[in-house]
């Protein structure tokens, strides 16, 4: 079974951290109502979807996924880069706990779960403003003993890696040019964006389909055309927030299946 965490919109999202994109009035309420929404979908995908009660006092907790990496074998707690989403950890290592050992990124390292992308046994770590070079070298030395590499990619003009590029197919990464090198990616099938729309690039994979925002139809044809199957969902408000399809949850297996 899949898991899914979740955080409900806390009504301060408003006083989100921001970073590359311009601070827009949000419509909290309409960002609760699509979140539920995005719940559903999550659900509708298979996932059991585990609800946490907002944070009031952190306006960014809805972004679960930037506080912990659950691999197979262990969960990392990170050490958010935005010191204002430090105490988002907490609560969210109550959860993992229960499902994996826990290690955790230790000061003065900063890492964002936003930044690590998973593909098979490399996680690509992306170099941001919110991940340090100590937090890469401290999540190197906590996986390599369970078989992982990681290996650092440049980003630009982007929060994390993950809204450059996300894995949407075994072996297909969804890509923005502009914000990260596809030559970096050696052996992946690459899909670009529409250069229209250029926040396209993160996509949430649960299963054999992806999650992914409503907003972006031309790159949505493109995964259609690569075979993919597309559930849309309309995060507007939480885009706003500079958040998008990942970051609003953390997807697991509950028990990993031993290999044969
Ligand atoms: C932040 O700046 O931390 C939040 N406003 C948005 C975080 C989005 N996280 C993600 O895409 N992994």
């Amino acid at each position: 079974m899949r898991i899914a965490i979740t955080r409900d919109v806390g009504s301060s999202l408003s006083g989100c951290e921001l970073s590359f994109v311009p601070r827009q009035a949000i419509d909290v309420e309409l960002a609760m109502a699509q979140h539920r929404d995005y719940r559903r979908a999550l659900a509708s995908l298979g996932c059991r979807v585990l609800e946490l009660p907002a944070e009031p006092t952190m306006p960014d907790a809805v972004f679960v996924e930037d506080v912990a990496l659950v691999l197979d074998e262990i969960a990392v707690i990170t050490r958010p880069g935005a010191e204002t989403r430090r105490a988002e950890t907490a609560s969210i290592a109550g959860i993992v706990s229960g499902y994996r050992p826990l290690r955790t990124i230790e000061a003065p390292a900063t890492l964002d779960g936003g930044d690590v992308l998973r593909v098979g046994r490399t996680l690509y770590v992306g170099q941001s403003t919110r991940t340090n070079p100590d937090g890469i070298a401290q999540l190197q030395a906590l996986v390599a003993d369970h078989g992982y590499q990681v290996q650092a990619v440049a980003i630009r003009d982007c929060l994390h890696l993950k809204s450059a590029a996300t894995l949407v197919a075994s072996g297909t990464l969804l890509l923005q040019p502009e914000w990260v090198d596809a030559a970096v990616f050696t052996g992946l099938d690459i899909i670009k964006v529409d250069p229209g729309e250029q926040h396209a690039a993160n996509a949430l994979r649960v299963g054999d389909g992806v999650l992914y925002p409503a907003c972006f139809p031309y790159t949505k044809r493109r995964l259609q055309a690569a075979g993919i199957a597309v559930t849309e969902v309309d995060v507007s408000e939480l885009q706003k927030a500079e958040g998008a399809v990942t970051c609003c949850s953390l997807v697991f297996r509950d028990q990993v299946p031993v290999a044969a």
